[in-house]
């Protein structure tokens, strides 16, 4: 065309682009993001109006986490299910050049192209992070919103939450639509959304939460253009926070101070938990319980699935089955153990006395078709009503309605259904919530559904139980349900392939804020070998939530129902898990504090290490700060392991391996390769059956031998209460300093008395023939063979330093 026919043709088409409406053909065609035409300073950051009609919104909530929001140029309220956090000035200079705007932290720099609006992030130090691709940027298809952005060469994805698949997600998509899945290896999508990922480059690291609650899409590199990566959803706004903390561990305290961070947990909930669908009867669950105790066998939790309702109705018991709640819960107390109960959100329609019904439905507290009358789905019950957990006042009827499970000394509320399923699937999308400015259909609440009703449950039953701490656990979730529950990975199968994926899935759960993780021990679906019973049972003591379960009409996965030899086995590991608990406790602890996981993934200490995401190794966990976990089918008797940079001892016999190289090691089935690290402090009690025995007093502080300086926060409350809120807690640091040959044990702060009278410390491959002492007192020392030297400290409650010579 030439350029007089060319400028005659673009006149027309104005013109008639002018007087003609859009065509539903355009509103689905690709839209990207336009010029920037206006730009006002506001509180926390800048503001963009586009020749295109939005309004992008660049605020910092810290110097090194920063929010890209853009709305029309009405933006509806700003709220989030996720975000806890507070908007904080951080930007230290705002630059505008002929071609973009600056922006700089003392941690980052934002790049604002001007025309077209495109966004990067740079490191202070000079070196690209991430952003926009040059050519589609932010990108509308319809409703759907997109951010395209440009693929580095060498990087790598890790995160996501409960997803399958590997460490390293390159190549891969993902879809976050909770559902009620039975699934696979390589299943997609699961139960929860977690629209959070770590990006990793060859000496860099960032995150960036997609704060969208309509289904959405990550593809890291997995689609046909590999120039790019994106994500994006079928709705709502392009909404991110951007992380450039400089390390793995600081973008998941960066965030947590985000969406929030797990309150301590009942330390009960931390035992061993038996569940299974179902203990039919009363009598049934006080046999299983009673067997526990006749078997020397720990345990703190033992579980009702759906039969214990009357007809499934949620907050009944059956009568005829379950005749006296509350004796039975007194007799487990006698046993040292504490019940959890299921509680599905469908609510039967039953207009005969049915309470929770009737109440629900004369205050419209259920999710409503667009007439107002409320939706209805079939699940176990049958005809059923769901309630609405977007509303304030809902949420509250629904915690109320526990009464009856704490009054029947219930102490653990187990969520399930919640994605929300029901027999068939997909809720009509014409299915509402919420009300006034806050009216929302199934696409926008779909995902959050599960996580507001976690709250619910963990708001009422927190209020209902006086003081006392719930234990939650829930099958949905959204970022950061970590304030409200714990989360179980749903209905996995009895294989050693479904089981190796589900350490990688907890893993990438704790990489997402969720600390308080496990998945059904054992396999839900399926029996197990007992082989592979055992080698779950020995990995799950390594699992934060250690919960066996299976579904109906499976054999008996109770530990006595694999033979003696099985069982015994079963027991030792078991007891190991109760041992560990002044450690575990105190790793919750720092999940608490820091929202650093109990499970990590290799990526968060040795993100640079190529041989931590080989598909060999890439399962392998740290649980806690010095234990690494490698994970190993049960039919296989050896295995080679990756031990990371530093060196090594086997746990179970401390023999010293190298690291930065991989190891073939036994893995007979009853003993899983964990290793510790040198300098490791683990603190230890001794073996009790339940919690709620304190033991023998006695507080074994473990140091294996190091070249480096090490310490660990030693934690200890009440275990039961939320008075460490106020104070009531007790806090160490302990220190191990190879080079000035020193341990110390730091002043106690807090206002909690220990639990424990005595402090026995057991060193590992010290120097043998060392003179020690304490507070420079000498003192005598036993030497055991395998290098083991054993003190006990004179004074269990003030600070000591331990020294040895030479
Ligand atoms: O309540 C029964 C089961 C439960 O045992 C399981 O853990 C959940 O994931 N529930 C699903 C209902 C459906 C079972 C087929």
């Amino acid at each position: 065309m030439r350029k007089f026919q060319w400028a005659i043709f673009s006149m027309f088409l104005c013109l008639y682009s002018a007087s003609y409406p859009l065509q539903a053909q355009d509103l689905l065609m690709p839209h990207s993001i336009a010029a920037i035409v206006k730009t006002d300073k506001i509180q926390g950051g800048i503001r963009f109006t586009t020749s295109d009609q939005h309004i992008v919104w660049i605020t910092t909530y810290s110097p090194t986490i920063i929010r890209v929001r853009v709305t029309d140029l009405k933006p509806t309220p700003d709220e989030s299910y996720a975000v806890i956090g507070q908007v904080k000035p951080a930007f230290t200079a705002i630059r505008e050049s002929a071609t973009e705007w600056i922006l700089q932290t003392d941690s980052l720099e934002v790049h604002v192209q001007k025309k077209p609006l495109r966004i990067a992030f740079y490191h202070r130090d000079g070196t690209y992070l991430d952003g926009d691709d040059p050519q589609l940027g932010i990108t509308w298809q319809g409703s759907q919103v997109y951010s395209y952005r440009k693929l580095q060469d060498p990087e790598k994805f890790v995160g996501l939450g409960e997803k399958t698949g590997p460490l390293n997600r390159r190549g891969l998509s993902y879809v976050n639509w909770n559902t009620d899945a039975g699934y696979q290896t390589y299943s997609d999508p699961l139960y929860a959304t977690y629209p959070f990922y770590i990006g990793i480059l060859p000496r860099h690291v960032f995150g960036l939460f997609f704060d969208n609650t309509f289904k959405s899409f990550f593809n890291f590199g997995g689609s046909t253009d590999d120039r790019m990566y994106f994500f994006g959803a079928e709705g709502g706004e392009m909404n991110y926070y951007f992380f450039g903390a400089s390390t793995v561990a600081g973008i998941l305290q960066d965030y947590t101070a985000l969406t929030g961070r797990m309150p301590m947990p009942p330390l009960w909930s931390l035992g061993y938990q038996q569940c299974r669908y179902s203990y039919m009867s009363q009598q049934q669950l006080l046999d299983v319980a009673r067997r526990f105790r006749q078997d020397s066998l720990p345990c703190d939790v033992i579980y009702c699935d759906i039969d214990y309702m009357r007809g499934y109705r949620v907050f009944t018991w059956n009568p005829k089955t379950y005749p006296d709640p509350k004796s039975m819960t007194d007799t487990l107390k006698k046993l040292g153990m504490h019940l959890v109960t299921i509680i599905d959100p469908g609510i039967k329609i039953d207009s005969n006395g049915y309470e929770p019904y009737l109440s629900g439905l004369a205050h419209g507290y259920f999710a409503r078709y667009p007439d107002g009358k409320p939706y209805t789905g079939s699940v176990w019950a049958g005809r059923s009503h769901f309630p609405d957990f977007t509303r304030e006042d809902a949420r509250q009827w629904w915690g109320e309605q526990f009464q009856v499970l704490v009054n029947s000394g219930v102490t653990g509320f187990w969520n399930d259904m919640n994605e929300p399923a029901a027999w068939g699937q997909n809720i009509p999308p014409v299915v509402e919530f919420g009300t006034g400015n806050h009216v929302a259909t199934i696409q926008q609440v779909h995902n959050v559904y599960g996580m507001q009703m976690a709250r619910a449950t963990y708001e009422g039953t927190r209020k209902l139980l006086n003081g006392m701490r719930p234990f939650v656990l829930t099958r949905a979730a959204y970022s950061g349900v970590q304030r409200y529950s714990a989360e179980w990975t749903g209905d996995n199968f009895a294989t050693d392939d479904n089981m190796i994926m589900g350490y990688r899935t907890l893993n990438s759960m704790g990489l997402s804020g969720e600390s308080f993780v496990g998945m059904d021990i054992g396999g839900f679906n399926g029996n197990p070998t007992p082989e592979l019973y055992v080698r779950w049972m020995s990995l799950g003591i390594y699992t934060p939530l250690l919960r066996n379960h299976t579904a109906k009409g499976n054999t008996s996965h109770e530990p006595w129902a694999w033979g003696e030899f099985n069982e015994a086995i079963v027991r030792r590991f078991l007891q190991t898990r109760y041992r560990l608990l002044p450690y575990l406790y105190s790793c919750f602890y720092e999940s608490h504090t820091t929202g650093m996981p109990v499970n990590r993934s290799l990526a968060i200490d040795y993100t640079y290490d190529e041989h931590i995401y080989d598909p060999r190794f890439d399962a392998q966990f740290l649980f806690g700060p010095f234990m690494l976990v490698a994970p190993v089918v049960s039919s296989q008797q050896a295995c080679e392991v990756y031990l990371p940079h530093g060196q090594w001892y086997r746990f179970s016999t401390d023999q010293l391996y190298a690291g930065d190289t991989s190891w073939w090691v036994p893995a007979p089935l009853d003993d899983l390769p964990v290793f510790v690290k040198a300098g490791a402090i683990i603190p230890m009690q001794n073996a009790v059956e339940s919690t709620a025995n304190p033991g023998d007093g006695v507080l074994r502080i473990h140091v294996w031998y190091g070249p480096d300086s090490t310490s660990f926060t030693y934690y200890e409350d009440d275990g039961q209460t939320y008075q460490y809120e106020q104070g009531q807690y007790l806090v160490r640091q302990l220190k191990f300093s190879p080079e000035t040959r020193q341990f110390e044990i730091g002043p106690a702060t807090g206002s909690y008395t220990s639990r424990f009278k005595q402090i026995e410390w057991i060193g590992h491959h010290f120097p043998a023939n060392a003179q020690f002492t304490v507070n420079g007192k000498p003192v005598t020392v036993k030497h055991l063979p395998n290098d083991l030297t054993i003190l006990t400290l004179p004074d269990a409650t003030g600070s000591a330093t331990i020294q040895w010579e030479p």
